[in-house]
Parts: structure tokens; C-alpha cells; sequence
């Protein structure tokens, strides 16, 4: 019921609405009405309640626990269970842990900061406190370990759409698994997996975002290459929002993959936004650089180049740096 007089309130934003009018459209009385409206201004939400007028939501607190997560969460099972650190090393490695404990398929690890926050290979992935999106889903897919990086694509092309719906700015994606805002990285993705002989038994997809991060305290080398959605907004964004959006795209997203055994809606939407498509990359795999022109996407998420003998090639993972994107050099 809390739920339903927040998403009143929240239709309404900016506007009053009176308590009667909560009664009769919810069809509870005015004095349980009054209650859940404590409840929500204790929890950090900025109801304004006049007499005669009625309630008007002015603000909203922007905390990602699962209290907070979960009035307003719309998904069937991605993110029904949040695990909520202050401080922890790597949500990557906590959401790792408890698979491997049995967490069910759709939990998710959120952490305010991480300290051993991780990249691919091993990098470094900086997570200041309070500011980012550092989060972590569990997944129990029935699916061959060699099809784990088809969860990034679902994943980018998740983030991808919660961003630009959520705050109009134009992300796109540096295939395989970075976002791009104005030529800089604004977020990351990091697929693991457990697995037994040829059958997964769970995969962990990372999603890093820096949402309201101060980029310009990044160190040197990260700072070159990295940018903020507060960046390309203008002023600070609701993180909350940002993640509502992501779980509620990727269960869609992930749904679709589990019955259709595709992910051919993920990759119609990593083409669209693509910043890689179409451009001169560079691929640096072992010892050995590549310099090719990236041309299309294949239905199972691999990047198709044209090399400089003119040859096709298929790439299923890799280093991959495009031209004109802050880390090509
Ligand atoms: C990634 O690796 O981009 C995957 C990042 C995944 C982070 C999430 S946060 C939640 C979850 N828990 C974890 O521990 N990890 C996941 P890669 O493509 O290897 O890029 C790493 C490189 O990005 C680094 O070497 C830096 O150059 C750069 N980098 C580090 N921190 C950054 C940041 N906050 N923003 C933009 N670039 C960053």
C-alpha cells in the first residue's frame, strides 16, 4: 500500500493531492493514508502536507538499499533480493560468493564504494564513495560456459537504454563492454562466471557507472579517459532512477534470451547505438596490434572486422580501442 500512495504521489510530483482523494483511489482510509506518509517522510522522502490541500512530493532520497529499491522496483526476479554494502571490496566478488553459496538468479550486490573495485585482466576499477553505481547481478542461466560474453551484450545494451532514457544524454556502446558519453568511458562491464565441465553454474555481470563521480579526482591515467553521467547532465542525477531502469531493460532483455535462446533484440540494440560500427579499430590480442574496420555485429554478439587485406574476421573478445574514443592510442 506504501507503494501504491508513493507512486500516486509520484504521478502527481510537484502537485498537490488531497487526503481524501488518496482514500478513495486506494480505498483505504485517511488516517492509514496520514500513516504511510510518515512512513515514507521518515524514510527520507520530502512530502510537504498542507491542510485543506492535501500532499505534494517535493523530493526523493537517493539511497539504492533494497527498502528503497524495492517500492519502486518494477521486475519479476531481477533485483527482488539487494544486498546493500557501505563499504566492500568488490560486489563482484560478494555477488560471486553467494552464488557459489546458492543465492537465487536475480540478486543483486550494491555497494556505495568499493575498495578492490576490478576491471577485466585483472585492472583496477576506481569506485569513490556515495556517488557511482557499483553493482553486481546474480544469473543461473542453462547455458554453455562460451556463451557467458553474451550476457555483456545484454547488459550494455541495458545500460545503454536506461541512460539515455532516464537523462536524454546520447550513451553508446564501445563494443564489447564499455558505454561511451562525448568520447569517454561513463561505464564498464565485467561478466564472470562459475562452471562446472561444459554447464554454467552461475554468471555475475558488473556494471560500474559513474553517475555523480567527480571524475576530475580520478587518477591521472583513469581521468584522460573517463567522464560522468552529472557530466553530460549538467547537475547531479537520481542514481536510484538510472538503476531502476537497468534492472527492469535487462530482465526484459535477459527474459527474452532465456525463451527465445537469442539475444538478437540485445545486439539490434548495441548496433543502433554503437560507437564502434563503422570506424577504424584497433585490436591488440597477446603480442600481436590489428588495425581493421569494424563492420557489423553477428546475431551472437561478435564483432565482425574488415582487415587490411580486405579479409573478414570474427573477434569474440578482446582489447578493442576505437578511433576517436578517448583510449586509442
Ligand atoms: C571494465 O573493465 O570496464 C569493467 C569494469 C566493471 C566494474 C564493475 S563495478 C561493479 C563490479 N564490481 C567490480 O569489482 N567490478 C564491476 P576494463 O574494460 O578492463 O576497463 C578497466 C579500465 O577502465 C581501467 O584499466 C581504467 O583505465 C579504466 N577505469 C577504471 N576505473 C574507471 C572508472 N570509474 N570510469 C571509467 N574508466 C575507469
Amino acid at each position: 500500500m506504501k507503494k501504491d500512495v508513493l507512486e500516486t504521489l509520484k504521478y502527481n510530483k510537484g502537485s498537490f493531492i488531497s487526503g481524501e482523494e488518496l482514500s478513495n483511489r486506494l480505498g483505504v482510509t485517511r488516517t492509514a493514508i496520514w500513516k504511510h506518509i510518515n512512513q515514507l517522510k521518515e524514510e527520507g522522502y520530502e512530502i510537504e502536507s498542507v491542510s485543506r490541500k492535501g500532499y505534494r512530493l517535493m523530493g526523493e532520497p537517493d539511497l539504492l538499499n533494497q527498502h528503497a529499491l524495492q517500492l519502486e522496483l518494477k521486475t519479476k526476479t531481477i533485483g527482488r533480493r539487494i544486498v546493500h554494502y557501505d563499504t566492500i571490496d568488490s560486489t563482484n566478488t560478494v555477488a560471486k560468493k553467494i552464488a557459489a553459496e546458492g543465492a537465487e538468479e536475480g540478486a543483486v550486490v550494491i555497494a556505495e564504494e568499493q575498495t578492490g573495485g576490478r576491471g577485466r585482466l585483472g585492472r583496477q576499477w576506481v569506485s569513490p564513495k556515495g556517488a557511482g553505481i557499483w553493482m553486481s547481478l546474480v544469473l543461473r542461466p542453462s547455458i554453455e560456459p562460451a556463451e557467458a560474453a553474451k550476457i555483456t551484450q545484454i547488459a550494455a545494451a541495458a545500460v545503454t537504454l536506461a541512460i539515455r532514457r532516464v537523462t536524454g544524454c546520447e550513451a553508446g556502446i564501445k563494443w564489447p563492454n564499455d558505454i561511451i558519453l562525448h568520447k569517454k568511458k561513463v561505464c564498464g562491464i565485467l561478466t564472470e562466471m562459475g562452471a562446472e565441465l561444459n554447464s554454467v553454474s552461475y554468471i555475475v555481470v558488473g556494471i560500474g557507472i559513474n553517475a555523480n563521480v567527480d571524475v576530475a579526482l580520478f587518477p591521472e591515467e583513469v581521468k584522460r579517459i573517463a567522464t560522468s553521467i552529472k557530466d553530460c547532465v549538467g547537475n547531479n542525477i537520481s542514481r536510484k532512477e538510472i538503476v531502476l531502469h537497468i534492472l527492469k531493460e535487462f530482465e526484459d532483455l535477459y527474459l527474452d534470451f532465456i525463451y527465445t535462446k537469442s539475444i538478437k533484440k540485445s545486439v539490434e540494440i548495441c548496433k543502433a547505438y554503437s560507437v564502434t560500427l563503422g570506424n577504424t579499430v584497433k585490436i591488440i590480442n597477446r603480442d600481436q596490434t590489428i588495425i581493421a574496420e569494424a563492420v557489423d555485429l553477428t546475431e551472437e554478439g561478435e564483432l565482425i572486422i574488415r582487415n587490411q587485406e580486405g579479409q573478414m574476421e570474427k573477434i569474440i573478445s578482446g582489447e578493442v580501442s576505437v578511433r576517436g574514443i578517448s583510449d586509442y592510442v
